[in-house]
């Protein structure tokens, strides 16, 4: 499933969980929301996997990437 790491306090998260859904995408069914506010085990994750401590953050099994622009141009032409 497709993992969309987040915090609560983002525009930029919520921009993207906003455009998922009106995919028709459903959260915890087609994609995962992850909280990576600092100091949690999702913010590690994006560390360690994408190297840079930014939200959103997508993985979607070897496609990792940064940018809300980007995850919702991937979420339309991949899903
Ligand atoms: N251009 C980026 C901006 C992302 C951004 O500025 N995210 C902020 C949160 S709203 C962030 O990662 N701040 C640093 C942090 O959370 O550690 C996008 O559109 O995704």
């Amino acid at each position: 499933m497709i993992q969309l790491y987040i915090r609560e306090d983002c525009p930029f998260c919520k921009k993207v969980d906003k455009a998922a859904q009106e995919m028709g995408l459903r959260p915890d069914k087609d994609y995962q929301l992850i909280n990576a506010a600092p100091l949690t085990p999702g913010r590690d994750v994006v560390l360690k996997v994408g190297g840079k401590a930014m939200v959103p953050f997508m993985i979607d099994g070897d496609t990792t990437m940064y940018e809300s622009d980007d995850i919702i141009a991937y979420l339309k032409s991949t899903v």
